[in-house]
Order: C-alpha cells, then structure tokens, then sequence
C-alpha cells in the first residue's frame, strides 16, 4: 500500500478525552474513530488490526471443532421471555419496538438464539457433540462506557456454545475451548491468565476468564508467577486426546479475579516469592451452564436409549474489539505502537527518505515490488517530506520493520532495517533486504503455536 493513495488520519496531539495509553494511541495512530458514546469507527488501519485479531480467532475455533455460523443482531423478545432473562437482564440491554409495535433486543449476547437455532434441527444425541460459534456485534447500554474500544456498547463478541448430552461431555467442550483460548491469546503475542471467575447473569457453575496483566486493567488479580511463563500446550491440530490434565495443570497454580480471590488460600497456596498482585484486562470468558436454557427453551434429543435428554451447554466469549487494545496496553512504548508481527497492519514499511528524487524514487519502486513479490505486507511511505516526520510515523502505527533507504544509502548500494520493537538497526546491501526482512518476519508470523 502506497501511504499517498491510503486513509491514515495521524493526529499529532494526545487526544485530551483518553486516559489510558492505548485509547491515546489508537485516536493518534488513526485506528478508530468515536461516533457516540461507547460508539466506534474503525478506520482502515485499525480495521486490518482488527480482521487479523479475528482471523486467528477463526482458525483456533475451527481448529477445536467449533463450526462457524452468522446470527443477526437483532432479536425477538419472545426468545428471552422463554429462558426468563427478558426481565433479569436490566438496563443494560437495549429494548426497541419494531413498525409492528413488536418488542425487540440488540442482542448483548446469543445464547437463547443458538438454542432455537439448535432445537429446531438437532433431534439425535447421534448429532452431538456440537459447538457452534459466530462473529458479531453486541450492544450493552453499559453504566460507565470507558477506555475506548476496551469497554464500549457496541462491541464485537465471537461467541461459541456448545451442546452435548451430559456433564462429562459438556466439560470435554469445555477443556477444548480452554485450550484453544490459551493458543488464540498466545499468538497474538499475549500472556493471558486463566481465571476462576464468577459467572454473573450468564449463569453456571463453571467459569473462567482469560486475563491479560496490565497496570490499567479493570479488575485487580492475584496469581502464582509461574502461570506467566507456562509454555502453550502444542497439541495435535485436531485437538483429539484428552485435554484434562492440561486443564489441570494450567488450573492447579493459584490464580483469581478480586470477586473470587480468598486471601488466605491464596497465602497458603502461594510462597510469598511467586506471588503476583496486578491489575488485568478481562479478553475472554468461558462458561459450563448445564441446561440452564436448555430446560427452560425444551432443547432435547433422544438418547442412545430412546429417552428424551435436555442437552448441556456451554458459552465461550472473546472480545475482538477489546483484544486490539489489550494488545496494545502490553506493547508499546513512548514513540507509539509495537505491534506483534502476528497481527501488524503491516508487516514492514519502506521509508523513501528522499521522494521526489527520481534515483530514490526508482530504488524504492524496485524494493517496493520486491517487498510485494515475496509475500511481505508492506506500506510504502512514499510522502513528499521530511524524515523525521516519516520516522515518527512508522514508529507511532507501531509496523514492526522499517526499511530506510535515501540517496547516502543508495550511493553505497546500502538499506538499513529498523526493529521497532529493539530499535536495532542493521545496514545491508540493497538487494539482501528483501530475503533478510522475510527471514525475520515469516517465523513471526505464527500460524501455528
Ligand atoms: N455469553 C457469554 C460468552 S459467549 C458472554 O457474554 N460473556 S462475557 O459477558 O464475559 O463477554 C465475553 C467477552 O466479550 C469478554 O470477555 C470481553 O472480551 C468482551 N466484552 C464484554 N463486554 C464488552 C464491552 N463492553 N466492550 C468490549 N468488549 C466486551
């Protein structure tokens, strides 16, 4: 992408209404823009960000068996009636009355959806074990809309909700999901903490979050220093096997949000030089409910013995709209972003120092076509100004490799490559850039843990 023909709406000053970094740095870098309260744009740069978050949500999911579907935002108050939380959810859901004087909701959440969706197709215990996901905006009138994209009312939820036909089953769908959590946060380059966690008006009694450690997080956390350098469990692709003992192992070190931490087994548990008390951001959350919908909705199956049986489910949230600012409270520093290649906007960006110059002009074509015929997604800072200006650019979007070339370079056959995240900088002959950038980024780019 040529950054003259691309929308990149750069501000120069720290917007005054953000008060954590990352809502700073995303007005700044020009990722999002505000459209109401708790209501965002996302400008193209952010969008990229955003679509390549979502991806590796897709392929973690689908990689567990999940199956991805599209529901509507949408939905009928008839539906929430029937399991009961049309009058328990409260304020924070959005009601609306169609033409037809008809009551509606702006879904927060799906459950009693998928459960229809389910009812009316499912008829055999033969069809489980099934867990079915989607992408798609939520809407929760939240009390105190804040920190941007971090907590907003309109915001984007994967959702996944699985059925089987009793307990064990359904704690198998579990443990799946919790271990395809543990790899979606890792190869976002994040450290995300499983949690026991209370589990509020969606109900169950098996609830964890995924917490990622930072000092502007909302809920105060209490864990064992160990779970932050746990390695991720890489698993055989179709996640066959039995997921337990990873469970185990991952649940047996202390770990706790201040709703649910009990002081004194957290002291007990944990020697008081591995304990860690940090402020954290909720990105995921993972229920087992057994038929708390089921029952109420009549969502059954018939047995292996011919009886009907009401299934047991589960719900699996993250927050794609979240993670982009969570990600970005854990990388950055004073210039700006430091985004994981994993899910950079770009990959490198090539800094003409010289535009206009018609010998700097025609290397950088050059290098830029190069960048493209090996497969680098790459941003081509082909402005008419100053470096300084491009230098602070590329270092604010937060693209993990610069590659500079000017006219001193060019006389010496030289490029040199900057490291955002290091600020390493190596001087190369012109024509080894391009196979040096592919050897840095493609080991980055994690398609597998
Ligand atoms: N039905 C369940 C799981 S599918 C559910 O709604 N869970 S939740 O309430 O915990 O939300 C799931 C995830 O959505 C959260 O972990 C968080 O990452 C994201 N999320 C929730 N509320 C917001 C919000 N106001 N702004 C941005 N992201 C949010």
């Amino acid at each position: 992408m040529r950054l003259t023909r691309y929308f990149l709406p750069v501000l120069k000053e720290t917007p005054k209404e953000a008060e954590i970094i990352s809502h700073q740095l995303m007005l700044r870098a020009g990722l999002i823009k505000q459209q109401g309260a708790g209501s965002y744009s996302w400008l193209p740069l952010g969008y990229k960000v955003l679509m390549k978050v979502q991806r590796i949500i897709e392929q973690e999911q689908d990689r567990s068996g999940a199956i991805q579907l599209l529901m509507p935002t949408l939905q009928s108050a008839e539906l929430w009636r029937e399991s009961g939380r049309y009058e328990a959810y409260g304020r924070e859901m959005l009601r609306l009355k169609d033409r037809h004087e008809r009551e509606m909701v702006y879904g927060p959440t799906n459950e009693e959806m998928i459960t229809d969706i389910f009812r009316t197709y499912v008829r055999s215990y033969k069809d489980l074990p099934l867990n079915l996901y989607h992408i798609q905006w939520k809407f929760r009138d939240e009390v105190r809309p804040r920190f941007g994209t971090m907590r907003s009312r309109e915001f984007l939820m994967k959702d996944a909700y699985s059925f089987d036909l009793d307990r064990e089953g359904a704690t198998a769908a579990f443990y799946r999901m919790f271990v395809a959590y543990l790899r979606t946060f890792h190869r976002m380059g994040l450290t995300a903490i499983p949690m026991r966690a209370d589990s509020g008006p969606i109900g169950g009694d098996l609830s964890y979050e995924f917490i990622v450690l930072a000092d502007t997080g909302e809920s105060a956390v209490f864990c064992h220093a160990d779970l932050l350098k746990k390695p991720i469990p890489a698993i055989d692709t179709d996640f066959r096997g039995d997921l337990e003992p990873i469970f185990k192992d991952w649940t047996s070190l202390y770990a706790a949000t201040e709703e649910m931490v009990d002081q004194q087994a957290y002291e007990a548990s944990v020697p008081e030089d591995k304990r860690v008390s940090a402020r954290g951001i909720e990105v995921g959350h993972i229920f087992y409910f057994g038929t708390k919908y089921s029952a109420p909705m009549k969502a059954v199956v018939t047995g292996p013995d011919g009886k009907e049986v009401t299934v047991h489910m589960g719900s699996y949230g993250i927050g794609p709209t979240r993670l982009v600012p969570a990600i970005i409270e854990a990388s950055h520093d004073e210039n700006g972003i430091i985004w994981p290649v994993s899910v950079a906007p770009f990959e490198a960006v090539l800094i003409n120092l010289k535009a206009g110059d018609a010998e700097s002009d025609a290397a950088c074509e050059a290098l830029y076509g190069a960048l493209r015929a090996a497969g680098i997604d790459a941003l081509y800072d082909d402005r008419d100004q100053g470096a300084g200006g491009k230098f602070a650019t590329a270092d604010l979007i937060g693209i993990p490799y610069q590659l500079i070339l000017g006219p001193r370079g060019l006389k010496e056959g030289q490029a040199e490559i900057k490291h955002r995240q290091t600020g390493a900088r190596e001087t190369l002959p012109i024509a080894d850039a391009v196979g040096r950038l592919k050897a840095l980024i493609e080991p980055q780019r994690r398609d597998q843990v």
